[in-house]
C-alpha cells in the first residue's frame, strides 16, 4: 500500500481527482475502484485482514451504534466544538445534547468491557476518535463527567500501540516525492 498524507489546505488535484468531494480518508484500489467513507475504507481493511476479529460479532449493533455516531452525535460534537459559530445555543447546551450518546456508550460499557462485547472490535474503532474530539473541547469538564467507564475507555486506547501506531506523522505527498510504502521495509 502506498500512503499519500496530503494537507487539506492544500488537497492535490490527483486526490480531487479520485474523490471531489474532497475528504480524507480516501483509497484508491488497484482496480481504480474508489472508497472515500472511513466506514466503507475500515469494512474493506478487515475483510482483508482482520487479526483481532474486529468483525466478528454484533455487526448489525455495530452499524447501528456507528450510525448514531456519525450522524446525531457528529453534528452534536462539530456544535459543541465550534459553538461559537452556532450562537443559537450556549456550547452547554451543544454539549448536553451530545450526552445523550455518551449516557448509552456508558451503559453499554457498565455491561461489557467494549461497546458491542467483551472483545476491541468495529464499533470502538470507528466511534474513539469522535470520544476523543468531544472530550478534548473541555477536558476539565470530561474528566469530572459522570463516564467512569467511558472516560477509562479512552484513556487505554490513548495509551495504546494501537492508537500511537495510527499518530505517526508523515510528511506531505507531493507529486515525485518518495512514496511511503506499508508494510515498511523491515517489518
Ligand atoms: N463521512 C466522512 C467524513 C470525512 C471528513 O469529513 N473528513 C474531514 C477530515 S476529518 C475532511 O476531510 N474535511 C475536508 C476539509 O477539511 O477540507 C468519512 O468518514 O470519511
Amino acid at each position: 500500500m502506498e500512503l499519500r498524507e496530503i494537507e487539506l489546505r492544500n488537497k492535490p488535484e490527483q486526490m480531487l481527482k479520485a474523490s471531489p468531494k474532497g475528504t480524507v480518508p480516501v483509497l484508491q484500489l488497484g482496480n481504480s475502484e474508489v472508497l472515500d467513507e472511513s466506514l466503507d475504507i475500515m469494512l474493506w481493511a478487515l475483510q482483508q485482514n482482520d487479526p483481532g476479529q474486529w468483525l466478528a460479532t454484533g455487526m448489525q449493533d455495530a452499524r447501528e451504534l456507528i450510525e448514531w455516531n456519525d450522524g446525531k452525535f457528529k453534528y452534536d460534537l462539530d456544535h459543541y466544538k465550534y459553538a461559537d459559530r452556532y450562537p443559537e445555543y450556549p456550547a452547554d447546551y451543544y454539549r448536553q445534547q451530545g450526552e445523550l450518546f455518551l449516557a448509552e456508550l456508558e451503559a453499554r460499557l457498565n455491561q461489557n468491557a467494549f461497546l458491542c462485547g467483551n472483545q476491541f472490535a468495529l464499533a470502538d474503532a470507528a466511534i474513539l476518535p469522535f470520544i476523543r474530539q468531544y472530550a478534548a473541547v473541555d477536558p476539565a469538564w470530561f474528566a469530572q463527567a459522570p463516564y467512569p467507564k467511558l472516560q477509562q475507555w479512552l484513556d487505554d486506547f490513548l495509551v495504546s500501540k494501537l492508537f500511537a501506531s495510527v499518530m505517526t506523522k508523515h510528511q506531505s505527498w507531493r507529486p515525485g516525492n518518495p512514496q511511503i510504502l506499508f508494510p515498511e521495509s523491515g517489518c
